[in-house]
């Protein structure tokens, strides 16, 4: 976007008039989401969107970004990037930089659910409209973002835990990697996982820690399941693929053989955890959709163009066992 516009040179009275007249449209007018933004694509003008991302923790966020830039470069759009290494205050602090950059439309992906309303309320009030993207935020006043586009991650929990279940025959010790803390997936994983397990009273889950989405940590993090629990472990629950792929790492070290001595269920289908299934490592991964550049460009060209668009979208997800891994892996898309 070209603002400041070059304005071509008037006389002073002109110039007077002028501002009095921008003056009686727009002093007094309370901002609203619905009515005119001000903000609506013009004919012709670039549109310019700032993207707020979390990091690159997983490839899981990899495919995610890969998916926002070459949507918004196949669009004309153009993409302001700001790369928050998990920090929420990076974040906040690039939601305020597009505010004084006075971009068309944000796209947040925010790496907790808290704190983030008096951002956000700077930003209402500017009328420029917040596309969240694959993880949802808590806030009193819902007026505050503009739609919610991400997947249902309770039911991702309680899909890994039907499927679980069953492969554990009902009965057994699972140990469990929790995302990020305060994030939106690793707290409704969690839940979801939970109540698919109250079907399963002699399922246990006798080790629970965050992993921090990503393969280090899991690593990390499974040497010191395996430590305090050792051969009392009968399956892992990861909250992503990522944490997973770190794991079977760290079982493989201890000498056992995941996918065989331990069941492995976790989260998101990205390509690495189908080659695990497919050599044997990895049992299932519940999908979790990140290709979500189309369906946010979309929903920001529709509210430019003044259309409303619906508060959510739910992304829809499928699971994958080991069964069928090598006659899918071709066709996966990240
Ligand atoms: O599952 C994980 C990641 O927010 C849904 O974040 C996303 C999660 C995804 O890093 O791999």
């Amino acid at each position: 976007m070209s603002k400041p516009h070059t304005l071509p040179p008037v006389k002073p009275t002109l110039l007077l008039i002028l501002l009095a007249a921008a003056c009686l449209s727009s002093c007094g007018q309370k901002p609203s989401q619905s009515a005119s933004t001000g903000n609506e694509a013009k004919p012709g003008k670039k549109i310019v969107v700032g993207f707020s991302q979390i990091g690159a923790e997983s490839a899981w966020r990899t495919a995610e970004t890969e998916s926002i830039r070459s949507e918004a470069e196949k669009r004309g759009i153009k993409l302001n990037f700001s790369d928050a290494q998990q920090n929420q205050q990076n974040q906040i602090r690039a939601l305020r930089t597009f505010l004084a950059q006075n971009v068309d439309a944000i796209i947040l992906a925010p790496v907790v659910e808290t704190g983030w309303e008096p951002a956000l309320r700077e930003i209402k009030k500017a009328n420029i409209p917040v596309i969240l993207v694959d993880r949802g935020i808590k806030v009193s006043d819902e007026s505050l973002y503009t739609t919610l586009i991400a997947s249902d991650f309770v039911n991702e929990g309680r899909l890994a835990a039907e499927w679980l279940g069953k492969r554990l025959n009902g009965k057994g010790n699972v140990v469990e990697l929790q995302g990020t803390p305060g994030a939106a997936p690793a707290i409704d994983r969690k839940k979801g996982f939970e109540e698919g397990l109250a079907k399963f009273p002699e399922i246990k889950i006798v080790k629970s820690q965050s992993g921090d989405f990503n393969r280090a940590k899991g690593k990390e993090v499974m040497e010191a399941f395996l430590k305090a629990e050792g051969k009392n472990i009968n399956a892992l629950y990861a909250h992503n693929d990522d944490m997973a792929l770190g794991a079977i790492q760290a079982i493989e070290e201890a000498g056992l053989k995941p996918g065989t001595d331990l069941i492995i269920v976790s989260i998101d289908g990205v390509k690495g955890a189908f080659d695990a299934m497919v050599a044997g490592k990895l049992n299932c991964t519940v999908e979790c959709n990140p290709l979500l550049g189309p369906a946010a460009f979309d929903a920001i060209e529709a509210v430019l163009a003044g259309k409303s668009v619906p508060k959510k979208t739910v992304v829809k997800d499928e699971v994958f066992d080991q069964s069928i891994a090598k006659d899918v892996i071709a066709s996966r898309k990240y």
